[in-house]
């Protein structure tokens, strides 16, 4: 006769994890959208590229007009760098793009890139 195995003594089954009287607590979440990041364009100072070339591609691409357009060159010139604009992401990416294409086409060594903005 085979021996017997003892039985492992049953567990009693965990309570409904709603609690008592089944029920359903329903949890309120707000959903908060974040806004897109955006993406400053940056020009950098070199000590090639002419500032009158430097103006135009600042008017054309980043709309500005005359005076700003210089206002925005002469801090570059002065401070290394400076913000033409901010856009979403694909858009500042484009200007870059088109930025490095006028400066090369023109054959000058303009340098631009987009960064977050803070
Ligand atoms: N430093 C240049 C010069 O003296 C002018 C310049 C300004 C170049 C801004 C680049 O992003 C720039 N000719």
């Amino acid at each position: 006769m085979a021996s017997q195995i003892p039985k492992k003594p049953e567990t009693p089954a965990a309570p409904p994890a709603t609690g008592s009287d089944d029920a359903v607590v329903l949890e309120r979440r707000t959903q908060r959208v974040q806004p897109p990041q955006m993406f400053q364009v940056v020009l950098l100072n070199d000590d090639f590229t002419p500032m009158e070339f430097v103006v135009q591609v600042i008017q054309e691409y980043f709309s500005k007009d005359r005076e700003t357009a210089t206002q925005i060159m002469l801090k570059i010139h002065l401070e290394g760098k400076g913000v033409c604009g901010v856009y979403s992401r694909d858009v500042a990416s484009t200007k870059v793009d088109q930025v490095l294409q006028a400066a090369r086409n023109a054959g000058h060594p303009l340098q631009c890139l987009s960064e977050p903005v803070e």
